[in-house]
Protein backbone atom coordinates (compact mmCIF):
# COMPACT_ATOMS: atom_id res chain seq x y z
CA UNK A 1 0.00 0.00 0.00
CA UNK A 2 1.39 3.98 -0.92
CA UNK A 3 1.58 6.47 1.07
CA UNK A 4 -0.56 9.21 0.74
CA UNK A 5 0.76 11.96 2.84
CA UNK A 6 -1.76 14.79 4.07
CA UNK A 7 -1.18 18.36 5.06
CA UNK A 8 -4.57 19.70 6.72
CA UNK A 9 -5.56 22.95 7.02
CA UNK A 10 -7.63 24.43 10.07
CA UNK A 11 -8.56 22.05 13.39
CA UNK A 12 -12.55 23.37 13.65
CA UNK A 13 -15.37 21.15 13.15
CA UNK A 14 -14.38 19.97 9.95
CA UNK A 15 -10.35 18.84 11.02
CA UNK A 16 -11.61 16.74 13.15
CA UNK A 17 -14.36 15.48 10.72
CA UNK A 18 -11.37 14.94 8.11
CA UNK A 19 -9.16 13.73 10.39
CA UNK A 20 -11.49 10.39 11.60
CA UNK A 21 -12.18 9.94 8.43
CA UNK A 22 -8.21 9.69 7.60
CA UNK A 23 -7.33 7.04 10.22
CA UNK A 24 -10.28 5.09 9.66
CA UNK A 25 -10.50 4.30 6.18
CA UNK A 26 -8.26 2.02 5.52
CA UNK A 27 -9.74 -0.56 8.49
CA UNK A 28 -13.03 -0.64 6.27
CA UNK A 29 -12.01 -0.47 2.80
CA UNK A 30 -9.23 -2.19 1.02
CA UNK A 31 -7.35 0.82 -0.84
CA UNK A 32 -3.87 1.43 -2.83
CA UNK A 33 -3.49 4.21 -0.52
CA UNK A 34 -2.58 4.86 3.13
CA UNK A 35 -3.29 8.11 4.13
CA UNK A 36 -0.57 9.45 6.09
CA UNK A 37 -1.47 12.13 9.10
CA UNK A 38 1.95 14.38 8.14
CA UNK A 39 1.15 18.11 9.32
CA UNK A 40 -1.61 20.02 10.86
CA UNK A 41 -1.48 24.13 9.99
CA UNK A 42 -3.14 27.08 12.01
CA UNK A 43 -2.44 30.14 12.82
CA UNK A 44 -2.39 29.08 16.71
CA UNK A 45 0.91 26.67 16.70
CA UNK A 46 -0.07 26.06 20.55
CA UNK A 47 -3.87 24.82 19.50
CA UNK A 48 -2.51 23.38 16.29
CA UNK A 49 0.01 21.08 18.60
CA UNK A 50 -2.65 20.33 20.80
CA UNK A 51 -4.78 18.76 18.14
CA UNK A 52 -1.89 17.10 16.47
CA UNK A 53 -1.66 15.05 19.92
CA UNK A 54 -5.17 14.77 20.21
CA UNK A 55 -5.88 13.44 16.51
CA UNK A 56 -1.98 11.60 15.62
CA UNK A 57 -0.65 14.71 13.10
CA UNK A 58 3.42 13.93 12.93
CA UNK A 59 3.79 17.46 12.95
CA UNK A 60 2.61 21.14 13.00
CA UNK A 61 2.97 24.48 10.85
CA UNK A 62 1.73 27.88 11.69
CA UNK A 63 1.75 29.46 7.90
CA UNK A 64 -0.03 27.62 5.30
CA UNK A 65 2.94 29.05 2.46
CA UNK A 66 5.32 26.61 4.57
CA UNK A 67 3.08 23.15 4.66
CA UNK A 68 2.64 23.94 0.57
CA UNK A 69 6.69 24.14 0.28
CA UNK A 70 7.05 20.82 2.29
CA UNK A 71 8.13 18.27 -0.27
CA UNK A 72 6.71 15.32 2.02
CA UNK A 73 3.10 16.32 1.91
CA UNK A 74 1.16 15.06 -1.30
CA UNK A 75 -2.51 16.20 -0.70
CA UNK A 76 -3.30 19.48 0.85
CA UNK A 77 -6.97 19.44 3.16
CA UNK A 78 -8.53 22.82 3.28
CA UNK A 79 -10.68 23.27 6.17
CA UNK A 80 -10.46 26.42 7.26
CA UNK A 81 -12.60 29.48 6.91
CA UNK A 82 -14.28 30.24 3.26
CA UNK A 83 -12.05 33.22 3.18
CA UNK A 84 -9.24 30.96 2.79
CA UNK A 85 -10.28 28.82 0.39
CA UNK A 86 -9.27 30.00 -2.90
CA UNK A 87 -5.72 31.61 -2.15
CA UNK A 88 -4.97 28.46 -0.57
CA UNK A 89 -6.06 25.50 -2.79
CA UNK A 90 -5.18 28.10 -5.87
CA UNK A 91 -1.34 28.25 -4.17
CA UNK A 92 -1.39 24.61 -3.39
CA UNK A 93 -2.32 23.45 -7.60
CA UNK A 94 0.50 25.64 -8.32
CA UNK A 95 2.71 23.91 -6.37
CA UNK A 96 1.75 20.59 -8.12
CA UNK A 97 -0.32 19.41 -4.75
CA UNK A 98 -3.83 17.24 -4.78
CA UNK A 99 -6.60 19.36 -3.24
CA UNK A 100 -9.40 18.68 -1.04
CA UNK A 101 -12.04 21.57 -0.15
CA UNK A 102 -14.74 22.15 2.63
CA UNK A 103 -17.39 23.16 0.96
CA UNK A 104 -18.65 25.71 -0.27
CA UNK A 105 -16.03 25.53 -2.71
CA UNK A 106 -15.52 29.47 -2.73
CA UNK A 107 -16.89 33.12 -1.62
CA UNK A 108 -18.57 33.34 -5.31
CA UNK A 109 -18.50 31.71 -8.25
CA UNK A 110 -16.03 33.94 -10.28
CA UNK A 111 -13.55 33.11 -7.22
CA UNK A 112 -14.25 29.38 -7.48
CA UNK A 113 -13.96 29.78 -11.11
CA UNK A 114 -10.18 31.22 -10.95
CA UNK A 115 -9.86 27.67 -8.23
CA UNK A 116 -11.39 25.93 -10.85
CA UNK A 117 -8.85 27.08 -13.40
CA UNK A 118 -5.87 26.41 -11.28
CA UNK A 119 -6.80 23.02 -10.35
CA UNK A 120 -7.52 22.05 -14.27
CA UNK A 121 -4.12 24.04 -15.50
CA UNK A 122 -2.08 21.87 -12.68
CA UNK A 123 -4.18 18.48 -13.28
CA UNK A 124 -3.62 17.83 -9.69
CA UNK A 125 -7.00 14.92 -8.18
CA UNK A 126 -9.27 17.52 -6.43
CA UNK A 127 -12.56 17.07 -4.23
CA UNK A 128 -14.88 19.26 -2.39
CA UNK A 129 -16.46 17.96 0.64
CA UNK A 130 -20.24 17.60 0.49
CA UNK A 131 -20.47 14.55 2.41
CA UNK A 132 -24.21 14.24 1.99
CA UNK A 133 -23.87 12.45 -0.66
CA UNK A 134 -22.45 10.10 1.21
CA UNK A 135 -24.67 8.64 3.59
CA UNK A 136 -25.70 5.49 2.14
CA UNK A 137 -29.46 6.42 1.68
CA UNK A 138 -29.08 9.50 -0.64
CA UNK A 139 -26.42 7.61 -2.53
CA UNK A 140 -29.50 4.68 -3.21
CA UNK A 141 -31.90 7.92 -3.98
CA UNK A 142 -29.62 8.64 -6.91
CA UNK A 143 -29.06 4.94 -7.82
CA UNK A 144 -32.96 4.75 -7.67
CA UNK A 145 -33.42 8.08 -9.64
CA UNK A 146 -30.71 6.64 -12.16
CA UNK A 147 -32.39 3.53 -12.69
CA UNK A 148 -35.29 5.44 -13.89
CA UNK A 149 -37.75 4.37 -11.11
CA UNK A 150 -39.13 8.04 -10.55
CA UNK A 151 -39.83 8.19 -14.18
CA UNK A 152 -40.12 11.87 -15.03
CA UNK A 153 -39.26 14.17 -12.18
CA UNK A 154 -42.12 16.60 -11.07
CA UNK A 155 -41.18 18.38 -7.78
CA UNK A 156 -37.74 18.32 -5.70
CA UNK A 157 -38.10 20.27 -2.31
CA UNK A 158 -35.12 20.90 0.60
CA UNK A 159 -35.08 22.10 3.26
CA UNK A 160 -31.93 23.10 5.69
CA UNK A 161 -33.03 24.66 8.88
CA UNK A 162 -30.90 25.34 12.16
CA UNK A 163 -32.01 27.28 15.20
CA UNK A 164 -28.33 28.45 16.73
CA UNK A 165 -28.12 32.28 15.80
CA UNK A 166 -31.46 33.55 17.28
CA UNK A 167 -30.27 35.33 20.29
CA UNK A 168 -29.23 39.03 19.68
CA UNK A 169 -26.04 38.24 22.16
CA UNK A 170 -24.82 35.70 20.22
CA UNK A 171 -21.03 37.76 18.55
CA UNK A 172 -20.31 37.77 14.97
CA UNK A 173 -16.17 36.55 13.72
CA UNK A 174 -13.72 34.39 15.30
CA UNK A 175 -13.55 30.80 15.96
CA UNK A 176 -16.94 28.59 15.59
CA UNK A 177 -18.20 32.13 14.71
CA UNK A 178 -16.67 32.90 11.33
CA UNK A 179 -19.95 31.55 9.78
CA UNK A 180 -21.54 34.88 10.78
CA UNK A 181 -19.14 37.36 10.01
CA UNK A 182 -19.90 37.99 5.73
CA UNK A 183 -16.05 38.87 5.10
CA UNK A 184 -15.17 35.65 6.04
CA UNK A 185 -18.05 33.36 5.03
CA UNK A 186 -19.41 35.61 1.65
CA UNK A 187 -23.02 34.60 2.73
CA UNK A 188 -25.06 33.26 5.40
CA UNK A 189 -27.41 30.04 4.86
CA UNK A 190 -26.86 30.46 1.30
CA UNK A 191 -23.19 29.59 1.37
CA UNK A 192 -23.03 27.17 4.48
CA UNK A 193 -26.32 25.48 3.60
CA UNK A 194 -28.58 25.70 0.57
CA UNK A 195 -24.81 24.86 -0.77
CA UNK A 196 -25.45 21.43 0.42
CA UNK A 197 -29.09 21.21 -0.95
CA UNK A 198 -28.12 22.66 -3.81
CA UNK A 199 -25.03 20.31 -4.36
CA UNK A 200 -27.67 17.08 -3.49
CA UNK A 201 -30.00 18.17 -6.18
CA UNK A 202 -28.09 19.07 -9.05
CA UNK A 203 -26.58 15.80 -8.60
CA UNK A 204 -29.77 13.63 -8.09
CA UNK A 205 -32.26 16.07 -10.69
CA UNK A 206 -29.50 17.66 -12.81
CA UNK A 207 -29.35 21.65 -13.72
CA UNK A 208 -30.84 24.70 -12.25
CA UNK A 209 -31.77 27.10 -15.07
CA UNK A 210 -33.55 29.71 -13.16
CA UNK A 211 -34.22 31.05 -9.49
CA UNK A 212 -36.36 33.53 -7.28
CA UNK A 213 -35.46 34.33 -4.07
CA UNK A 214 -36.02 36.06 -0.63
CA UNK A 215 -33.30 36.64 2.25
CA UNK A 216 -33.99 38.26 5.62
CA UNK A 217 -30.82 39.12 8.22
CA UNK A 218 -33.38 38.85 11.26
CA UNK A 219 -30.63 40.22 13.81
CA UNK A 220 -29.15 43.73 12.05
CA UNK A 221 -26.19 44.42 14.46
CA UNK A 222 -24.40 41.76 16.37
CA UNK A 223 -20.90 42.57 18.35
CA UNK A 224 -17.22 41.76 16.62
CA UNK A 225 -15.69 38.94 18.46
CA UNK A 226 -12.18 39.69 17.84
CA UNK A 227 -12.22 43.62 17.94
CA UNK A 228 -15.40 44.24 19.96
CA UNK A 229 -16.82 46.62 17.65
CA UNK A 230 -20.80 46.64 17.12
CA UNK A 231 -21.14 45.98 13.42
CA UNK A 232 -23.39 45.75 10.56
CA UNK A 233 -24.26 41.78 10.35
CA UNK A 234 -23.74 41.37 6.26
CA UNK A 235 -25.28 37.50 5.99
CA UNK A 236 -28.55 36.20 5.26
CA UNK A 237 -29.86 34.95 8.23
CA UNK A 238 -32.67 33.09 6.40
CA UNK A 239 -33.01 32.11 2.30
CA UNK A 240 -35.85 30.62 0.56
CA UNK A 241 -36.20 30.49 -3.29
CA UNK A 242 -37.97 29.12 -6.18
CA UNK A 243 -36.32 27.35 -8.99
CA UNK A 244 -36.79 25.37 -12.41
CA UNK A 245 -34.36 22.76 -13.39
CA UNK A 246 -33.00 21.83 -16.93
CA UNK A 247 -35.43 18.57 -16.27
CA UNK A 248 -38.87 20.97 -16.31
CA UNK A 249 -39.46 20.03 -12.74
CA UNK A 250 -40.10 23.05 -9.96
CA UNK A 251 -38.41 23.40 -7.12
CA UNK A 252 -38.83 24.89 -3.14
CA UNK A 253 -35.76 25.45 -0.82
CA UNK A 254 -35.79 27.08 2.26
CA UNK A 255 -33.01 27.45 5.01
CA UNK A 256 -32.34 29.58 8.48
CA UNK A 257 -31.06 29.34 11.34
CA UNK A 258 -34.00 30.89 12.63
CA UNK A 259 -36.10 27.77 13.39
CA UNK A 260 -36.40 26.90 16.72
CA UNK A 261 -36.08 23.56 18.18
CA UNK A 262 -34.30 22.27 14.35
CA UNK A 263 -30.24 21.90 15.24
CA UNK A 264 -29.67 20.23 11.69
CA UNK A 265 -33.02 19.40 9.70
CA UNK A 266 -31.76 18.66 6.15
CA UNK A 267 -35.06 16.82 4.33
CA UNK A 268 -35.60 16.71 0.34
CA UNK A 269 -38.25 15.46 -1.08
CA UNK A 270 -38.60 14.29 -4.92
CA UNK A 271 -42.11 13.56 -7.14
CA UNK A 272 -41.41 11.78 -9.90
CA UNK A 273 -44.78 10.14 -11.97
CA UNK A 274 -43.81 6.43 -11.02
CA UNK A 275 -42.27 7.18 -7.69
CA UNK A 276 -41.24 9.56 -4.91
CA UNK A 277 -38.38 9.49 -2.71
CA UNK A 278 -37.98 11.57 1.05
CA UNK A 279 -35.48 11.61 3.20
CA UNK A 280 -34.45 13.59 6.46
CA UNK A 281 -30.98 13.90 7.76
CA UNK A 282 -32.39 13.20 11.72
CA UNK A 283 -33.08 9.92 9.87
CA UNK A 284 -30.24 9.27 7.99
CA UNK A 285 -29.97 5.48 7.58
CA UNK A 286 -33.91 5.56 6.13
CA UNK A 287 -34.73 6.79 2.80
CA UNK A 288 -38.64 6.65 2.44
CA UNK A 289 -39.88 5.67 -1.20
CA UNK A 290 -43.69 5.03 -2.81
CA UNK A 291 -43.93 3.13 -6.24
CA UNK A 292 -46.95 3.86 -7.66
CA UNK A 293 -46.51 0.50 -9.41
CA UNK A 294 -46.97 -1.94 -6.36
CA UNK A 295 -50.05 -3.71 -6.04
CA UNK A 296 -52.75 -1.55 -5.33
CA UNK A 297 -54.08 -3.31 -2.08
CA UNK A 298 -50.56 -2.57 -0.37
CA UNK A 299 -49.03 0.53 -1.78
CA UNK A 300 -47.56 3.08 0.59
CA UNK A 301 -44.60 4.69 1.74
CA UNK A 302 -41.90 1.95 2.30
CA UNK A 303 -39.10 3.63 5.28
CA UNK A 304 -36.20 1.37 3.54
CA UNK A 305 -33.79 1.09 6.46
CA UNK A 306 -30.36 1.70 4.72
CA UNK A 307 -28.16 -1.29 6.17
CA UNK A 308 -27.85 -3.77 4.08
CA UNK A 309 -24.72 -5.26 2.32
CA UNK A 310 -26.21 -4.63 -0.93
CA UNK A 311 -27.03 -0.94 -0.42
CA UNK A 312 -24.53 1.51 -0.73
CA UNK A 313 -21.05 1.52 1.60
CA UNK A 314 -22.85 -0.84 3.65
CA UNK A 315 -20.88 -3.86 2.95
CA UNK A 316 -17.95 -2.02 4.51
CA UNK A 317 -19.55 -1.45 7.98
CA UNK A 318 -21.12 -4.14 10.57
CA UNK A 319 -23.95 -6.41 9.79
CA UNK A 320 -27.42 -5.70 8.21
CA UNK A 321 -29.60 -3.68 10.76
CA UNK A 322 -27.01 -2.21 12.53
CA UNK A 323 -26.58 1.58 11.17
CA UNK A 324 -23.82 4.27 10.65
CA UNK A 325 -23.87 7.95 10.98
CA UNK A 326 -22.44 11.23 9.95
CA UNK A 327 -18.99 10.87 10.21
CA UNK A 328 -18.84 7.78 8.03
CA UNK A 329 -20.02 10.26 5.39
CA UNK A 330 -16.76 11.46 5.31
CA UNK A 331 -14.91 8.41 5.63
CA UNK A 332 -16.59 7.36 2.73
CA UNK A 333 -15.33 10.18 0.44
CA UNK A 334 -12.00 9.42 1.82
CA UNK A 335 -12.48 5.84 0.25
CA UNK A 336 -13.88 7.30 -3.61
CA UNK A 337 -11.07 9.46 -3.59
CA UNK A 338 -8.60 7.17 -3.34
CA UNK A 339 -10.50 4.83 -5.15
CA UNK A 340 -10.60 7.53 -8.05
CA UNK A 341 -6.64 8.45 -8.04
CA UNK A 342 -6.55 4.46 -8.15
CA UNK A 343 -9.15 4.03 -11.30
CA UNK A 344 -8.27 7.77 -13.01
CA UNK A 345 -11.79 7.87 -12.67
CA UNK A 346 -12.39 10.94 -10.47
CA UNK A 347 -14.57 10.95 -7.41
CA UNK A 348 -17.39 13.89 -7.33
CA UNK A 349 -17.91 16.62 -6.71
CA UNK A 350 -14.78 17.53 -8.26
CA UNK A 351 -13.98 21.35 -8.00
CA UNK A 352 -16.02 21.58 -11.51
CA UNK A 353 -18.82 19.62 -9.86
CA UNK A 354 -18.75 22.16 -6.77
CA UNK A 355 -18.81 25.66 -9.05
CA UNK A 356 -21.95 24.78 -10.30
CA UNK A 357 -23.35 25.24 -6.61
CA UNK A 358 -21.54 28.24 -6.64
CA UNK A 359 -23.36 29.62 -9.68
CA UNK A 360 -26.78 28.77 -8.41
CA UNK A 361 -25.75 30.33 -4.75
CA UNK A 362 -25.12 33.41 -6.73
CA UNK A 363 -28.38 33.76 -8.93
CA UNK A 364 -30.29 33.10 -5.57
CA UNK A 365 -28.21 35.91 -3.77
CA UNK A 366 -28.79 38.59 -6.52
CA UNK A 367 -32.57 37.43 -6.75
CA UNK A 368 -32.81 38.28 -3.10
CA UNK A 369 -31.26 41.87 -4.34
CA UNK A 370 -33.39 42.42 -7.16
CA UNK A 371 -36.35 40.61 -5.96
CA UNK A 372 -36.58 39.06 -10.13
CA UNK A 373 -36.40 35.84 -11.67
CA UNK A 374 -32.47 35.25 -12.08
CA UNK A 375 -30.95 32.81 -14.75
CA UNK A 376 -28.16 30.96 -13.05
CA UNK A 377 -25.03 32.62 -14.86
CA UNK A 378 -22.27 29.88 -16.27
CA UNK A 379 -19.67 32.71 -17.80
C1 LIG B 1 -23.32 24.89 10.18
O1 LIG B 1 -23.81 24.83 11.48
C2 LIG B 1 -22.89 23.51 9.70
O2 LIG B 1 -21.86 23.04 10.54
C3 LIG B 1 -22.40 23.55 8.26
O3 LIG B 1 -21.27 24.40 8.10
C4 LIG B 1 -22.11 22.15 7.78
O4 LIG B 1 -21.68 22.16 6.44
C5 LIG B 1 -23.39 21.33 7.92
O5 LIG B 1 -23.17 20.03 7.46
C6 LIG B 1 -23.85 21.29 9.36
O6 LIG B 1 -24.02 22.63 9.79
Amino acid sequence: MKSLNIGLVGYGFMGRTHSNAYRKVNNFFDLDYKPVLKAVCARDAGKAAAFARKWGWESVESDWRKLLARDDIDLIDIASPNDTHAPIAIAAAKAGKMVLCEKPLAMTGAEGRTMVQAIEKARVPNMVWYNYRRVPAVTLAKELIDEGRLGRIFHYRAKFLQDWTISPELPQGGAGLWRLDVKVAGSGVTGDLLAHCIDTAVWLNGGIQTVNAMTETFVKKRKHNLTGAIQKVGIDDACAFLARFDNGSLATFESTRYARGHKALYTFEINGENASIAWDLHDLHRLQYFDHRDEGRVRGWRSIHVTDGDQPYMKHWWVPGLQIGYEHTFVHQVADFIQGLSSGAPASPTFRDALETQYVCDAVLQSAKTQKWQPVKRP
